[in-house]
């Protein structure tokens, strides 16, 4: 409590649509509200200080922010608001709500700068229910450039409404921390899906350690551990004992959620909201692939090499689903 009076430094009012905060609505409604308000104030800082208020240039990024920020679950930035009123153990006044969930909203555009830079490198067609933004006729290799932005823009945010209070450092240090970490389990990740020199077992990079590794580095940190931490930060928590505590269960959380998203991928319902899978033709170290590896016969082995990751090959698909099948792997889940 006392530390939660010191968060303070300075006294700074923000104009927070405070209408909004006051309303019967659901945090997430609440959550949603507030978006094209701290979309706007991005844009006014970007008119401000650095002379852009070209309407090419406002345009533009209006556009971009609205494609790739909107249309998730909001999961990541809606926990930073239920986290903090658990600590604080009390319901949240609307000015409270308002701090939590801009701190929330710097995870979705977190979010979005990944998944704009993920989808290239990947190669995908479609993300969220429509085509991915460099597939967008006239925004292509821009993409690039807008995840860089989208990066920028998040510290934007922090810089506005958080640089008065004492938390701020620790907020700063988190998000660094958390983002550097995330670009490590996207190395991972390309790495396992390499293509092999001649005369190496193709999937010998597929073991549950390695697994472990890149789901922790490429998802719980930023998706688990990263709501949870910077509601604490807030809450001005500062021991890292209990730092550390939160990061070790948001690791196996995070580790749960990657392990349902994989059997998903396979098992899921493209006509109930799943997108249709790949990751056995990409490669990709999945629950499902280490699973079946650590319990397949000789001849089962054998299949998996020669089939997983043939992209375009959809007998081989189906040859490394049978074997997963034989396997039960959906009753091991
Ligand atoms: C998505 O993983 C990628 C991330 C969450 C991290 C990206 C990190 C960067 C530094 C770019 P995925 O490719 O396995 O998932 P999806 O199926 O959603 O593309
Ligand atoms: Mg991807
Ligand atoms: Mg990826
Ligand atoms: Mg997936």
């Amino acid at each position: 409590e006392q530390q939660h009076r010191q968060q303070s430094k300075k006294k700074k009012s923000i104009a927070y649509p405070f209408h909004d905060m006051n309303q019967a609505l659901s945090d997430r409604n609440k959550f949603a509200c507030l978006y094209p308000w701290l979309r706007d104030s991005i844009l006014t800082v970007m008119k401000q200080d650095n002379e852009l208020a070209d309407r090419h240039v406002q345009d533009y990024l209006t556009r971009m922010m609205d494609y790739t920020i909107q249309g998730g679950k909001y999961n990541r930035g809606t926990t930073v608001v239920a986290t903090y009123r658990a600590i604080l153990k009390r319901a949240l006044t609307p000015l409270e709500i308002a701090q939590a969930a801009t701190l929330g909203w710097t995870i979705e555009l977190l979010q979005a700068f990944f998944l704009v830079a993920d989808d290239v490198m990947d190669e995908s067609d479609s993300r969220r229910g429509q085509p991915c933004w460099y597939q967008v006729d006239d925004v292509q290799m821009a993409a690039i450039n807008d995840a860089f932005l989208l990066e920028s823009f998040l510290f934007t945010i922090v810089k506005q409404h958080f640089s008065h209070m004492t938390c701020y450092t620790q907020i700063l240090e988190l998000l660094l921390d958390v983002i550097q970490k995330t670009e490590l389990g996207q190395l991972l990740d390309l790495q396992s899906q390499e293509p092999n020199k001649e005369g190496d077992d193709p999937l010998s990079h597929f073991t549950p350690e390695r697994y472990r590794l890149i789901v922790r580095y490429k998802t719980a940190f930023y998706s688990f551990y990263l709501p949870i931490a910077l509601a604490m930060s807030l809450a001005g928590i500062t021991d890292e004992g209990s730092y550390r505590v939160a990061k070790e269960i948001c690791g196996t959380m995070g580790e749960y959620f990657q392990v349902q998203d994989d059997v998903l991928d396979c098992y899921g319902d493209p006509r109930r909201g799943g997108e249709m899978g790949s990751d056995i033709q990409d490669k990709k170290c999945t629950w499902l692939i280490v699973q079946a590896l650590q319990n397949a016969s000789k001849e089962q082995k054998r299949i998996l090499k020669e089939n997983y990751g043939n992209a375009n090959d959809e007998e081989s698909t189906e040859l490394v689903k049978q074997v997963y099948r034989d396997l039960a792997l959906d009753k091991v889940f």
